[in-house]
């Protein structure tokens, strides 16, 4: 029953975990040169800062394949949005020969590199789950047109969604939503606004902050005082009460060095969900709680002890 999946191979995950590095490149621009300059353009340049999408350098045109990881069915997608942009996403079915699962679990990325960088993290739950993966990469991204913003990711999500609920294969499947920082406020928002009907069975949030204006300050401390220009706000801990009928897993690496756990205990503690589950990673850092031991045993037991708990 409660079999301990294997662990995702540790060379993808250094290699995914150094892709992901994000927001520690913030400090070191900060305390060259360039701060006072950078810190000048905030205002104009923070979709740069926010949402790095050229780190690494060819994260705009190379996106590592499923089949680079061993996985053989998938199927590689270019979706629509109502606002003309074309998403790039990518479509996993669980192995052959296992029993698949009733789920599909809905996948948004941290804000650096793309989704080519984190199969293995999809690879890892299906083991685990025997579930279907949808991995969405923003506009702006990888393969995907356009450029992002916060208005802009909330349609991303929304068409995603829309997608996975008029899909033949997935639309009868349960969803959850599943997002690493950036990507927890992409799902809070949009568990919060599909909440009716049942729409969304779960939603696992990793690593995630407050707000991006409560973020700035500390990660870039040039910006501390125009923190208030900030115009991407992300306002998780304003939006997260607002969900109340699904259940949450909280999952909070207690040595994040980039958003501090202290945002993730905040997040849990304003949760109004009357599932909501906490769960550390003693040694987990902001790129790699991923690689800790005990990471997917929780979410496997969330899945099955609150999101499968119907399932004979
Ligand atoms: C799968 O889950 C959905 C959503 O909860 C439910 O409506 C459907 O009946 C389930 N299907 C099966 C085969 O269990
Ligand atoms: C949340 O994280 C930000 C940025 O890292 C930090 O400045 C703030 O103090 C944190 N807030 C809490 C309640 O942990
Ligand atoms: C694998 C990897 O890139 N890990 C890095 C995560 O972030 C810390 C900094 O806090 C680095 O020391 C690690 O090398």
């Amino acid at each position: 029953m409660s079999e301990s999946p294997p662990p995702p191979p540790a060379w993808s995950i250094s290699s995914m975990a150094n892709n992901t590095m994000q927001f520690l490149r913030l400090p070191v621009l900060a305390s060259s040169g360039l701060a006072v300059v950078a810190s000048g353009l905030l205002y104009f340049k923070q979709n740069e800062l926010i949402y790095p999408r050229n780190i690494p350098v060819d994260a705009r045109t190379n996106v590592p394949s499923p089949r680079q990881f061993g996985i053989k069915d998938f199927e590689d997608l270019q979706i629509p949005t109502p606002d003309g942009q074309s998403l790039h996403a990518l479509f996993l079915r669980p192995p052959l020969g296992r029993r698949q699962r009733n789920l599909t679990v809905l996948m948004f990325h941290g804000n650096a590199g793309n989704i080519g960088h984190r199969v293995p993290i999809a690879k890892a739950l299906q083991d685990s789950l025997h579930c279907n993966v949808f991995m969405l990469e923003y506009r702006g991204y990888g393969l995907s047109t356009g450029t992002p913003d916060e208005a802009g990711l909330k349609i991303d999500a929304q068409t995603a969604l829309d997608y996975l609920r008029q899909r033949p294969e997935t639309r009868d499947t349960k969803i959850v939503v599943y997002g690493q920082s950036l990507g927890g406020a992409v799902a809070i928002n949009l568990v919060a606004t599909n909440q009716e009907e049942d729409e969304i069975s779960g939603l696992i949030l990793e690593n995630t902050f407050l707000s991006i204006r409560k973020l700035i300050p500390s990660v870039f401390p040039p910006a501390r005082y125009l923190a208030r220009l900030c115009h991407q706000y992300w306002v998780s801990e304003d939006i997260l009460p607002r969900i109340s009928n699904v259940p949450i897993l909280f999952l909070s690496g207690l040595k994040d060095e980039i958003v501090p756990p202290t945002n993730m205990t905040q997040l849990f503690s304003v949760c109004q969900s009357e599932r909501k589950i906490w769960r550390t990673l003693p040694n987990g850092g902001h790129n790699d709680s991923v690689a800790e031991p005990g990471y997917f045993d929780h979410i496997h037991s969330f899945i099955t002890e609150e999101v499968m708990n119907d399932e004979k």
